[in-house]
C-alpha cells in the first residue's frame, strides 16, 4: 500500500481538481451528499441513445467513497464488492493510515446502461472478531451455494491478516470467521475459481501492506524491500480448501518474467509487482493484473498455470488520478470490463470512486491499454 507525497503527485491532483470542477461542474461527494450527489444513486449521463446510459468512466457510486472494486457475476447481475473510503482526515503516516476503511460495499448492475445501485453495508469491522483497523480491498466468491467474502484488515498487534466471511446472498450481509485464514497475511486477496472448482487465493501488497516484511516466511517487523537489482517481491498465492475458508497447502510466490523471460527485478518500477493482484481466465490463459506501485500503471502478465510463473505482457490502465491503482476484470453479458477506481470525485488521494470501462483483447490475446 502506498501513500501519495511528492510534489509531482500533489501537482497532478490539483490539475485534476481544475479540469474536475470545469467538466462535472459540481460538489466533490462527501458523506453527507451534495444536491448532485444524492446518497445511494450512481452517477450517469445520457449517452445520446434513447433510454440508455452511459456509465463509463463515472463514478458508479456517488453517495459515498468507493475503492478497490472486485466484480462478479452471480445470477446473472455483476455484484461490484468495494472498499469503503471513509470522509475522514488521518494523517499520512506513510503506511496508508489515510486510508480509513471500516466496512465494505456492493453494488450491483443489471447491464451496462442502467445505474449501478449500492446494495449497502454488508460487513463492518466491528462485526470482525479478530480485526481492529483498515478493512482495505476485499472481493467475494461463491462456491457450494455459499457466497464468500475475503477481506485484509490490520489486528490487534498491527499486521494485516485475511479474513472471510459468508452469506446465502451476493448481496450480503456476510457473518466473519472468528478468526483470520491461518497463515494468512498482507493484503489484497482476490480468489479465482478455475474451471475444474479449484480456487486460489492471490495476495499481497508491498509498503502499508506489509508484504516485503513476510519474506523469512514469520512478521519481521524490520523487513525491507529488497535492494535492485534483486529479485522482485511477488504475489502470493495458496490453494483454497473446498470449504474455502483455510488454505489447502503452502502459501507459494508467484514469479513475473520480464520479456526476456527473466524475473522482474526490484528497481523496475514499470513492471514490479506492487499491490492489487486479480487474475481471470480468457481462452484458457490465465491473467494476472497488479499495480506497478510508483510508476502508478496497472499490468497485465499472463500464463497457462494458475499458479504461473506469470511473463509481463503490457499495461491495462496508465496511471489514473491518486496515488493509488486497482482493479478486476470480468466478463458479463458477452463482453469484457476493467473496473478501477480514481481519485476524480473528491480529487482527494484516499476519497476514492470505483468506475468501469470496456475492456478489449486483441487477436494474439493481448490487452488494449483503456484511456481513462
Ligand atoms: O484501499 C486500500 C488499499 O489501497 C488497497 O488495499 C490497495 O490495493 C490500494 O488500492
Amino acid at each position: 500500500m502506498s501513500r501519495p507525497g511528492s510534489f509531482a503527485i500533489v501537482l497532478r491532483l490539483a490539475v485534476a481538481a481544475c479540469l474536475g470542477w470545469i467538466f462535472y461542474g459540481c460538489a466533490p461527494a462527501t458523506e453527507s451528499p451534495s444536491p448532485c450527489t444524492p446518497p445511494g444513486s450512481a452517477s450517469v449521463a445520457p449517452s445520446g441513445q434513447p433510454g440508455q446510459l452511459d456509465i463509463f468512466h463515472k463514478p458508479l457510486a456517488t453517495g459515498i467513497y468507493t475503492a478497490d472494486p472486485s466484480a462478479h457475476v452471480f445470477d446473472g447481475k455483476l455484484y461490484i464488492y468495494t472498499s469503503h473510503d471513509l470522509d475522514t482526515n488521518r494523517p499520512d503516516d506513510q503506511l496508508g493510515g489515510q486510508y480509513d476503511m471500516e466496512d465494505y460495499h456492493v453494488l450491483s448492475l443489471t447491464d451496462m446502461h442502467s445505474p449501478a445501485v449500492d446494495l449497502g453495508e454488508i460487513l463492518n469491522v466491528k462485526d470482525v472478531p479478530w480485526a481492529v483497523q483498515q478493512m482495505w480491498a476485499p472481493d467475494a466468491a461463491f462456491k457450494n451455494g455459499t457466497y464468500y467474502l475475503y477481506f485484509p484488515a490490520k489486528d490487534d498487534q498491527g499486521i494485516f491478516r485475511i479474513g472471510v466471511a459468508t452469506s446465502s446472498s451476493p448481496a450480503g450481509p456476510f457473518v466473519a470467521e472468528k478468526e483470520p485464514i491461518p497463515g494468512s497475511f498482507s493484503i489484497d486477496p482476490a480468489v479465482f475459481v478455475d474451471d475444474d472448482g479449484q480456487a486460489y487465493m492471490y495476495f499481497g501488497g508491498l509498503w502499508g501492506g506489509q508484504l516485503e516484511k513476510w519474506q523469512s516466511g514469520s512478521y519481521d517487523a524490520l523487513g525491507a524491500v529488497p535492494a535492485s537489482p534483486q529479485k522482485a517481491i511477488g504475489p502470493r498465492v495458496a490453494r483454497l480448501s473446498d470449504d474455502m475458508l483455510s488454505f489447502d497447502g503452502p502459501v507459494g510466490e508467484v514469479t513475473i518474467l520480464d520479456g526476456e523471460g527473466q524475473p522482474v527485478v526490484e528497481g523496475d518500477f514499470n513492471h514490479h509487482f506492487f499491490e492489487g493482484p486479480w487474475v481471470h481466465k480468457h481462452k484458457g490463459t490465465y491473467y494476472l493484473s497488479y499495480s506497478v506501485g510508483e510508476a502508478q500503471y496497472m499490468a497485465y502478465a499472463t500464463s497457462d498455470d494458475p499458479l504461473g510463473p506469470f511473463t509481463f505482457r503490457g499495461y491495462v490502465l496508465p496511471p489514473v488520478q491518486g496515488w493509488t491503482t486497482h482493479g478486476s476484470i470480468v466478463e458479463f453479458q458477452g463482453e469484457w470490463y476493467l473496473f478501477y477506481h480514481d481519485a476524480s470525485l473528491s480529487h482527494i488521494d484516499h476519497k476514492r470512486c470505483a468506475k468501469v470501462a470496456p475492456l478489449t483483447y486483441n487477436a494474439d490475446g493481448t490487452i488494449q491499454l483503456i484511456t481513462p
